[in-house]
């Protein structure tokens, strides 16, 4: 990668003490044996067994670049948010990234892909994690753990397994929207530039009267949709496991910046408790002819990190990050979300992560946070506690005490949501199958899920699959069976 020839400098230690040598370890004259006093030597052999900090439990498998979002059209009557103000512009980055697959594997495996944004507002990190796809395969988050470990490695022989997948699959219903995404065309985009990216969960505005309203996001992509058959992301498997990375990278470096156009659908804040399935469920999707999209701006990704580990293998983006004029909704996987994040990143990289330079806010930080390892900002607080007398800080609850809640009450149960008059599982993938794709869509849909039923699912799982694709609908059911499983 040819870049522009650095100023010569000369190497240090760790501590800036400059080396005497970057090829020869200190020994005793030049055949003899290797001295401890060699502190770079030590140094270097030190730092490079503790080089890696734990990959992501998932999307472990990604790449992103900064860039900047741009309002273009005015939602001040949906929300106050500093970061959707008519022409605001709010430096951002994004990371996209596979599921299931561990940090080495393929960029091109089949899989959602996740789409996760942070915006670097004037009132602190917003940070909008969603995928490309606007479901999800479960709707409780007590399941998706178990979800996830059908998606990786079997426990035995450390092999995936498509029957773990197909096993939970089709003993979950709940998946068969996500999973008729999946084994369409949108589970493998050509690259992340040809992808659009979802909230999948509903969450809330409120405007600067405090009306509340929900929302969903599309990041449409302006370079259109596009995919990979799975032939060719085999193909691509082989020879360039990084080719999604790769893509984005070169593409930003040569100046082929790419830019999602964000519309929003808005659901009025009374029309939830009747909406004729639950609006809430993160698997359903809203019809655009109930809810139109709406323009709000457009994201484009124009620098390329100058690190990858310092600023994509660090990066934190936690859903809980809802900044004044964004709240969450119902959803019980959105709620899940907010604690799982923040959890997983003081696992990963430390109590102190929002120091590090892809999580740092760009806006004045007075929490009465201090300590704990790999701290570097001294805490704006003039004394550690609050209330105090010595000059705060202190909540400004005029300006930012309105919670963005709702009214709830009942009983503490575990159940499943209330079932309302249109809510199933089947109907929203059996609509798309039927109505949104085309013949040759329905061809490749067919032949991925034969495809994919073919490595390993056993025989009864193979039929609740069968079963399970019929439900969804019956002449796609069908096909696949004639394939799958010929008379
Ligand atoms: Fe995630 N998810 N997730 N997820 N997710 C993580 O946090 C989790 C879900 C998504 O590029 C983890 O930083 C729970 C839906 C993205 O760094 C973890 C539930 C959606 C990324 C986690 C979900 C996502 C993650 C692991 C069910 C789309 C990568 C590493 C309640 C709307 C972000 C990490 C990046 C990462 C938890 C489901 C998107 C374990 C508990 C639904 C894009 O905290």
């Amino acid at each position: 990668m040819s870049e522009a020839p650095r100023k010569a400098l000369h190497t240090t230690t760790n501590a800036g003490i400059p080396v005497e040598s970057d090829e020869h370890s200190l020994t005793v004259g030049s055949d003899g044996p290797v001295l401890l006093q060699d502190a770079y030597l030590i140094e270097k052999m030190a730092q490079f067994n503790r080089e890696r900090v734990p990959e992501r439990v998932v999307h472990a498998k990604g790449s992103g670049a900064y860039g900047i979002f741009e309002v273009t059209n005015d939602v001040s009557q949906f929300t106050k948010a500093d970061v959707f103000q008519p022409g605001k512009r709010t430096e951002m980055l994004a990371r996209f990234s596979t599921v299931a697959g561990e940090m080495g594997s393929p960029d091109t495996w089949r899989d959602p892909r996740g789409f996760a944004l942070k915006f670097y507002t004037e009132h602190g990190n917003y940070d909008m994690v969603g995928n490309n796809t606007p479901v999800f395969f479960v709707r409780d988050p007590i399941k998706f753990q178990d979800f996830i470990r059908s998606q990786k490695r079997r426990p035995d022989n450390g092999l995936r397994d498509n029957d773990m997948q197909w096993d939970f699959w089709t003993l979950s219903p709940e998946s068969a929207h996500q999973v008729t995404w999946l084994m369409g065309d949108r589970g493998i985009p050509r690259t992340w530039r040809n992808m659009n990216g979802y909230s999948s969960h509903t969450y809330m505005w409120v405007n600067a009267a405090g009306e509340k309203f929900w929302v969903k996001y599309h990041f449409k992509t302006d370079q259109g949709i596009d995919f990979l058959s799975q032939a060719d992301a085999d193909a691509m498997a082989g020879c360039d496991t990084d080719y999604h990375r790769r893509d984005l990278f070169e593409s930003i470096r040569s100046g082929n910046a790419p830019s999602w156009t964000l519309k929003v659908q808005v659901m009025p804040f009374d029309d939830a408790p009747d909406y004729r399935f639950n609006p809430f469920d993160l698997t359903k999707v809203w019809p655009h002819s109930d809810y139109p999209l709406i323009d709000v701006g457009r994201m484009t990704l124009n620098k390329n990190p100058d690190d990858h580990f310092v600023h994509i293998e660090q990066a934190s983006f936690e859903p809980s990050n809802m900044v004044p004029g964004i709240g969450p909704s119902p959803d019980k996987m959105l709620l899940g979300r907010l604690f799982s994040y923040p959890d997983t990143h003081r696992y990963r990289i430390g109590p102190n992560y929002t120091q590090l330079p892809p999580n740092r806010p760009r806006s004045p930080v007075n929490s009465y946070a201090k300590d704990g390892p790999m701290r570097y900002e001294p805490s704006a607080a003039s004394a550690p506690y609050a209330p105090n007398s010595y000059g705060g800080p202190a909540a400004d609850t005029a300006r930012f005490g309105e919670p963005a809640g709702w009214q709830t009450a009942g009983e503490m149960v575990r159940e499943a949501y209330k079932l309302r008059r249109d809510d199933d599982d089947f109907g929203q993938p059996g609509t798309m199958v039927r109505q949104v794709h085309n013949d040759e869509q329905r061809a490749r849909l067919v032949d991925n899920v034969v495809g994919h039923l073919a490595q390993g699912v056993s025989a009864p799982v193979l039929d609740r699959a069968l079963q399970y694709w019929r439900n969804i609908d019956k002449t796609t059911g069908d096909r696949i069976a004639a394939k799958a499983k010929p008379e």
